[in-house]
């Protein structure tokens, strides 16, 4: 069997908005990030899965507006199962797992990867991938069961969830693929259960949470009333900075009277906030575990009000944050350098690739964001 052939069909999408198609693929900046896996069935090839092919668009230059064509995808060399090898001096495919490229966060991470690619383009090959939503984990496990179809040398995963991804992640080793855990860390006892390691790349999000919480404390009374919005519960980075929020509040003798889920995102924690005013109508500050729920509450706070007599706080830095911390509408956050997250992961995967064994965890910079702070 010399090729598979598919058809493809993508919709007419508004120049330069993320799309997501009911697959959950996501087109965005004129690209299209074709998770589209086309499946292919391989007919009587019993031995191995039906075939992943991700196609990068970028090369084709109608951005995403391409609407039907024909594919022949010189996929598979034969059906005997073994591995179809990869040149010997062939440049090493390195593929970046995000969550949701809906936020801010993942774009700035994942153009920042780019840039390091161009700058890198003879040591590597890059694909960059992302899901539709915070909460996408069973998406996220699909892209990591594509690139180990495709045979990449490395994944770099920010995971959306710290304990749903170890299996797939373990199974993606096993098969001699470098993984490389970025920004959200795995669960250390699911780790451990499994028996897998899997070195990580990231910051501490519990100092980076106390450090902005010990600055609000200092525009606080003691014992003022203060909610926390935190990120995905499942995330271990959520409940880092939960932990790194409580801390500060707690050192400073304020008293935390409702911590709820925002789960990531700015819609979710609008809602959750509207609540919280209306059940405390005396909360002094919310303390988000991240920018886009910071941008919900100032949102749901503006509508209730209250703006001027609630604080906020997150977590990350984001450009529409940027604007509201001069306004004064968000008190502070914190910078964990987005751009420069995916270029640390790629970079220990390069060395892992070049040395054998895997270097020591890798603490990557936190820094708070506020006026007067630095
Ligand atoms: C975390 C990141 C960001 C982000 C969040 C939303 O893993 O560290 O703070 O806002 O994911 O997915």
């Amino acid at each position: 069997m010399e090729g598979l052939g598919g058809t493809l069909e993508i919709r007419q999408p508004h120049p330069g908005t993320p799309v997501i198609d009911p697959a959950g693929t996501l087109c965005h900046n004129g690209r299209l990030d074709v998770p589209l896996s086309l499946e292919f069935g391989l007919g009587n090839c019993g031995t191995r899965p039906a075939a992943t092919k991700e196609i990068d668009m970028r090369n084709i230059g109608y951005g995403c507006a391409v609407t039907s064509f024909s594919l022949l995808l010189p996929l598979l060399a034969g059906c005997g199962g073994e591995h179809t090898a990869a040149p010997e001096n062939a440049k090493p495919v390195i593929a970046l797992i995000m969550k949701s490229l809906a936020n801010e966060f993942f774009l700035t991470m994942e153009n920042g990867a780019h840039a390091h690619h161009e700058a890198h383009a003879d040591a590597y090959e890059l694909v960059a991938e992302g899901i539709k939503d915070e909460l996408d984990v069973n998406r996220q496990v699909q892209l990591v069961e594509q690139m180990m179809a495709r045979q990449v040398n490395a994944i770099v995963i920010a995971p959306a969830d710290s304990k749903a991804l170890v299996p797939v992640c373990k199974r993606a080793i096993d098969a001699g693929i470098i993984v490389v855990n970025i920004d959200n860390k795995f669960d250390t006892e699911v780790l451990a259960d499994r028996n897998v390691h899997i070195p990580f790349v990231g910051p501490d999000n519990r100092k980076g949470a106390r450090a902005v919480g010990d600055y609000l404390a200092k525009q606080l009374k003691r014992g003022d009333p203060v909610a926390i919005v935190g990120g995905v519960p499942s995330a271990f980075n959520a409940i880092e900075r939960r932990r790194g929020f409580e801390e500060a509040m707690k050192a400073a003798g304020m008293d935390i009277v409702i911590s709820q889920s925002g789960d990531w995102e700015m819609a979710k924690a609008n809602r959750v906030v509207a609540g919280m005013v209306t059940d405390r109508p005396d909360l002094k500050a919310i303390l988000c575990a991240n920018d886009s729920m910071a941008l919900g509450a100032v949102s749901a706070l503006r509508a209730a009000g209250k703006l001027d007599a609630v604080r906020v706080v997150g977590f990350d830095n984001i450009s529409a944050v940027k604007e509201l911390l001069q306004q004064g509408e968000v008190l502070a956050t914190a910078d964990q350098h987005a751009d420069q997250l995916a270029v640390f992961g790629i970079e220990f995967a390069l060395q892992m690739l070049r040395e054998e064994g895997a270097p020591e965890d890798r603490e990557t910079p936190v820094d708070l964001i506020a006026p007067g702070a630095n």
